[in-house]
């Protein structure tokens, strides 16, 4: 048994907790892992033994939870007056959160026009201060980069490592909850930090004995922001997957181990291929991710349909948001007649048509 149930507690073992670092949580980790039932079939591969760990069911709705408990834990313990990070949504809605259950004030640069509303809803309910920036994400990350020391904030984006360290949890729920490591992870790159703390998790628990082998890791960039597929920063990224919209990923070098390391690969998928995904894994699975979340499933129908055999395999993918963080992404994914009809039981028959 557990003394708690918080993530750094239960894992505490495996991450860099000292006695006197306190426990801020909000209840993160242990989000589910799904066995696809009808996608497989849908894709022509009837065997194809899929999973999808569904990190969207954290506490703010994304797998920056797990990280950012940690990160915050850490400034508590080091006396840290304040928070700050750069953001394309997610970081600043898990920020926000566990700075305000720390009692620490926090600071969020976002790149204007292209946060979701459901993550700026989050951050300015929470009570983070906004600041809006006339510029990308990159660019928000430099100027926080410059600004954190000289006003005494601990940077929270994953340039610090115990985001990273804190992320690393999700690669020992897998195994914990496959009974084995999966033979592959297909997972969204952004800033390239979650790729590589699930390597770094799946590493650690083989090196340890606690597992007999380690997935490979397949990582997938959308096209118009895929700086490490095409090896150089991307100065005006684009893609309708805002949270991943980064063109020049802070965790690059260690991602890319990741990959080479783990015998996997990373890739770019387009934003036709990343929305027919999203679509696809809500009609068929009913599960309502993010855009960005659905470019490592995307990554995986691009292998299939390039010939690649999986049927012998367990694979894993990871779905990084909550589909609710980003409602105008359904509603214009989907074009429907939402004009109301007379109440009558006449016409609501009509209707149903059957
Ligand atoms: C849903 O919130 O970078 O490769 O500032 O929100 O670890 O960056 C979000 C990234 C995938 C990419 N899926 O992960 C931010 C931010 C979702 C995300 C990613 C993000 P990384």
């Amino acid at each position: 048994m557990h003394s708690s149930s918080a993530l750094i507690d239960i894992y505490r073992d495996y991450l860099p907790m000292s006695e006197s670092t306190p426990v801020i949580t909000l209840g993160e980790g242990n989000t589910p892992l799904v066995k696809a039932v009808n996608l497989p079939q849908q894709l022509g591969f009837p065997k194809l033994n899929l999973h999808f760990k569904l990190e969207g069911l954290n506490p703010t709705g994304s797998f920056k939870d797990r990280g950012m408990t940690l990160a915050i834990s850490k400034a508590v313990e080091e006396g840290c007056r304040g928070v700050i990070c750069a953001s394309t949504g997610n970081t600043s809605a898990s920020a926000a959160a566990f700075a305000t259950k720390a009692g620490l004030p926090c600071f969020v640069l976002l790149p204007a026009g292209h946060v979701a509303l459901g993550k700026l809803a989050q951050a300015i309910l929470y009570g983070a201060k906004l600041i809006s920036i006339d510029g990308n994400f990159d660019q928000a990350l430099n100027l926080v980069k410059d600004v954190a020391e000289d006003c005494h904030l601990t940077i929270v984006n994953s340039i610090n490592n115990y985001r990273l360290e804190g992320q690393k949890t999700a690669a020992f729920e897998v195994i914990e909850q496959l009974g084995k490591p999966p033979d592959y992870l297909f997972i969204p790159v952004g800033n390239a930090g979650n790729i590589s703390a699930y390597w770094r998790g799946f590493k650690l628990w083989k090196n340890m004995g606690k597992a007999a082998m380690a997935p490979r890791m397949c990582g997938f960039e959308a096209a118009g922001a895929a700086a490490i597929v095409l090896k150089r920063p991307i100065a005006e990224p684009e893609t309708k997957a805002t949270a991943i919209r980064i063109g020049n990923p802070a965790s690059w070098k260690e991602a890319e181990k990741a990959a080479l390391e783990s015998d996997g690969w990373i890739d770019s998928v387009t934003d036709d291929e990343i929305m027919d995904a999203y679509k696809l894994i809500a009609r068929s699975e009913g599960i309502f991710c993010e855009p960005s979340s659905a470019a490592g499933v995307a990554g995986l129908i691009k292998h299939l349909k390039a010939g690649a055999v999986l049927t012998d395999s367990t694979v894993v993918a990871v779905l990084t948001g909550n589909g609710l963080k980003d409602p105008n992404a359904a509603m214009s994914a989907i074009k429907i007649d939402l004009n109301p009809i007379e109440a009558t039981v006449e016409k609501v028959k009509l209707a149903i048509g059957i």
